[in-house]
């Protein structure tokens, strides 16, 4: 049996989002604003989206860091070489926090978990997680 076309087959038309130039013209200007205030060496009136850079000297024989908001707390640690170091995730979404040498990964931490690593090799370590790589840190480890 050979089928016409049903006439009233509905046709799906793509809808531009007329929003879409709406919301990014308003972000052009603001980038143009900022460029023009840094180029005129002005210190720009918006202030950064990301969080402050925190740093912790620690000698406690354990630690610990937050996740939260997409970030470290503190991102930058310092501590003695075996010291425990417990990340704990406060955002809704799993981060990790991994080595960019991956000397530790403390593999994925859902929300509201926490995992422990120890760090007996004294150095710098960089890190970052693996989903979100804006979020950085680093452990100083001395010995
Ligand atoms: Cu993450």
């Amino acid at each position: 049996m050979i089928r016409e076309s049903a006439p009233e087959r509905s046709v799906v038309v793509p809808i531009k989002p007329p929003q879409l130039k709406a919301v990014l013209l308003p972000t052009a200007a603001a980038l143009i604003v900022l460029v023009l205030a840094l180029a005129l060496g002005g210190t720009p009136v918006f202030s950064s989206t990301t969080s402050a850079q925190t740093s912790a000297v620690v000698t406690s024989s354990h630690t610990k860091v937050k996740i939260y908001m997409f970030a470290f707390e503190p991102s930058k640690l310092t501590v003695k070489a075996g010291t425990r170091i417990t990340f704990t995730n406060y955002d809704m979404t799993a981060h990790t926090a991994t080595a960019l040498n991956e000397s530790f990964d403390t593999g994925t931490i859902q929300p509201g978990q926490s995992r422990t690593i120890v760090i007996m090799k004294a150095g710098v370590y960089p890190f970052h997680c693996l989903f979100h790589a804006f979020m950085t840190g680093t452990i100083k480890v001395v010995g």
